[in-house]
């Protein structure tokens, strides 16, 4: 990735890159706009300042002039923001539409200040005996698509990986689904975005992306 958005995160999913392309793409087209705008000010401010023997201008009015002041910046922003929304259209349907098959399912609910992780267990369907529940603990498998069911029982909270790069709003009373695909094993924070209370703050869980074997061993302990 490029130098200075080394800031980010690490990214350890596979549509990581593609988000981060349209991070970079927006951080670049803002700076040069606001490089353009600032010094354009700056310049006229030095061009046109006070000086001795400099009487003011009598300005009247070319409707040409001020038309295209502002007609030609509005194109410019227009055609930025249409060329986001062409580079931006295949990262949405990557992330959000075209979801590969899961490998496994989980359903993490929020609330007040946690997040439930509720596995379907072996028989893979919720609401059977055989479901476990893991609060603020999510653990997958790496290189494994990873389908989520995020819930709320009571509040808006928002779901977020920053390492996966994945952030999604959750609604009371709606199911919202969301993907991944983990790439490096590790130990990840999991913040709630969406101010929910006065312990929003507080509330966050940690993502374990496991290698196959140890997430194997890891089901096998928790069913035993
Ligand atoms: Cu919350």
């Amino acid at each position: 990735m490029l130098n200075w958005l080394r800031w980010l995160p690490e990214n350890v999913s596979t549509y990581g890159g593609d988000i981060d392309s349209i991070i970079a793409l927006i951080w670049y087209s803002t700076a040069v706009w606001f490089v353009l705008t600032f010094g354009t000010i700056g310049l006229f401010l030095i061009l046109y300042r006070r000086r001795a023997g400099r009487p003011a201008a009598y300005v009247k009015g070319e409707r040409l002039a001020e038309a295209l002041w502002v007609l030609v910046p509005v194109v410019m922003v227009l055609a930025i923001d249409l060329w986001l929304d062409f580079r931006g259209a295949p990262v949405w349907a990557k992330v959000m539409l075209e979801r590969p098959p899961a490998a496994l399912s989980i359903q993490v609910t929020g609330k007040q200040f946690n997040w439930e992780v509720v596995y379907p267990g072996p028989d893979s369907k919720f609401g059977t005996a055989d479901d476990r529940q893991f609060d603020n603990e999510l653990h997958v498998p790496v290189g494994k698509p990873v389908r989520l069911l995020l819930k709320s029982k009571d509040v808006i909270h928002s779901f977020f990986s920053p390492h996966l790069r994945l952030k999604q709003d959750i609604v009371p009373g709606r199911a919202i689904e969301a993907w991944f695909e983990a790439t490096k094993p590790g130990k990840y924070e999991l913040p709630c975005a969406e101010l929910c209370g006065f312990g929003h703050s507080g509330m966050k869980g940690w993502l374990y992306v496991h290698p196959e074997e140890d997430y194997n061993r890891w089901v096998k302990e928790q069913w035993s």
